[in-house]
């Protein structure tokens, strides 16, 4: 199996772990040096960058929010001149400001890179015709991973997001091979595709690269057994960089963060204390060679964990699990937490059950409910009530097993809800926070 960059993926972690000292003892001075920011808040609680002399001493530097971005909008937190700037985007943040990143051209070329690599490791090469299905825009995910398909030396399908039809008729016309999307745009894809009689695996199509929103594995099995393809993961954020933070190699058994350009840590999102190996909690992380906008220990919401063990691919860079999504999508229902990927797994996972669904949370008289309606399919039929009722109850009965929690299932006709052409959102919180 191919590794794009052998030499950094799979490096000692001894040789790694003084090279990412290096650069972020380089980062620090350059961050503290030219963002107003940084250097205010290292001032305030009394850090000299010059003091960091080991990894370890990164847990005591302040961590970056989305907060810090918002209040230095649009430019602030650049570390160069806007004339060193090539390229700029900003985060997909549905409220207030978006928070604006910035790449020079270096930036550029080591993101296209870490592209580079996450597709090779996915199984993606310089023979595949590789189409993208994100929107081409503000939205880092289009750009970051054309970029890298072309450094490889793929044939790129600036495709953009949405125009279903149109997808499929190119995917079939220009023989594509390669699907990057959002997982739930996959879907999307998968259904039309029945709807107009195609069948996907009398295609070309060997692989999809899925990211920018959280996804079960049983949605990966519904992706891969439908499309008749390998389906892996791959994660990022614009902050950080975009996508190329982290992608799974063919084994998809977690994503490997690039470390040589990341330090990921994990943290307890109420302390902030930084938790062992193989802890669940919020991944932070710190950038060691952006120019144009480094991030030191920025928090990224999203939960996760990460795994030391070396894997059988051959690259030593740990692996994030599949994150359960953010720390501000997780619901307490009744005092219970929740993410919505948990439910997920149930429902794809059961026979009749689509993978669409909508997770309905209100409160009566202070008392809080959640309320699942999911699509069935077309073939599901009751001719008694008796075994509807019995269908609801096991479903009711698996989610209340796996998270604690009384639900309750509400079957409904299928094509009920909107497709989704990016990011999906299943979530609808009546409740007056
Ligand atoms: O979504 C970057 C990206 C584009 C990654 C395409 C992969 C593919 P933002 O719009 O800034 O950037 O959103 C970042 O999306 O903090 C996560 O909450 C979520 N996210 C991204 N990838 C994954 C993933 C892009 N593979 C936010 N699994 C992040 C779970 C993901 N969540």
């Amino acid at each position: 199996m191919e590794i794009w960059d052998r030499e950094y993926e799979c490096m000692d972690r001894e040789v790694l772990e003084q090279l990412q000292l290096e650069r972020l003892q380089a980062t620090l001075h350059r961050a503290y040096k030219n963002v107003t920011c940084y250097k205010n808040k290292f001032n305030q609680q009394g850090i000299d960058p010059d003091a960091v002399q080991s990894l370890s001493d990164l847990s005591k530097l302040p961590f970056t929010t989305k907060e810090d971005l918002r209040l230095n909008y649009p430019y602030g937190m650049f570390a160069v001149p806007l004339r060193e700037v090539v390229r700029i985007h900003s985060s997909s943040g549905t409220t207030g400001k978006p928070t604006v990143v910035g790449y020079t051209k270096n930036d550029i070329k080591i993101w296209s890179n870490l592209i580079a690599r996450l597709h090779t490791a996915a199984g993606v090469t310089h023979d595949d015709v590789v189409q993208i299905a994100f929107g081409y825009g503000m939205f880092t995910g289009a750009f970051g991973h054309h970029y890298g398909a072309e450094v490889i030396g793929a044939s790129v399908i600036p495709m953009g997001g949405g125009n279903t039809e149109k997808q499929i008729m190119i995917m079939q016309d220009y023989r594509t091979t390669v699907l990057i999307s959002t997982p739930s745009y996959a879907i999307t894809i998968a259904d039309r595709m029945e709807q107009l009689g195609i069948n996907p695996k009398s295609l070309s199509l060997k692989h999809g690269l899925f990211g920018g929103e959280p996804w079960s594995e049983a949605m990966r099995i519904e992706i891969e057994s439908r499309l008749g393809i390998t389906a892996t993961d791959n994660y990022g954020l614009s902050e950080v960089i975009g996508p190329g933070v982290a992608g799974e190699c063919t084994h998809k058994c977690g994503m490997h963060i690039f470390e040589d350009i990341f330090i990921p840590e994990i943290i307890d999102p109420d302390t902030c204390e930084v938790l062992p190996p193989g802890s669940v909690g919020e991944l932070v992380i710190t950038t060691l060679t952006k120019e144009a906008f480094p991030m030191i220990r920025y928090r990224t919401r999203d939960i996760t964990s990460l795994d030391y063990e070396k894997c059988s691919c051959g690259r030593t860079h740990v692996r994030m699990k599949k994150t359960m999504g953010r720390s501000d999508d997780m619901l307490i229902i009744k005092g219970v937490n929740v993410f919505p990927s948990q439910i997920e797994e149930v429902i794809v996972a059961i026979d009749g059950c689509e993978p669409h669904y909508q997770l309905i949370v209100d409160r009566k008289n202070s008392v809080d409910s959640l309320e699942i309606h999911i699509e069935v399919t077309e073939n599901i039929f009751f001719d008694e009530m008796k075994m509807q009722r019995a269908f609801i109850d096991s479903i009711q009965h698996k989610i209340h097993s796996l998270i604690g929690l009384g639900v309750t299932v509400k079957l409904v006709e299928p094509k009920s809800f909107p497709r989704f052409e990016g990011k999906a959102s299943r979530v609808i919180d009546n409740r007056q926070h």
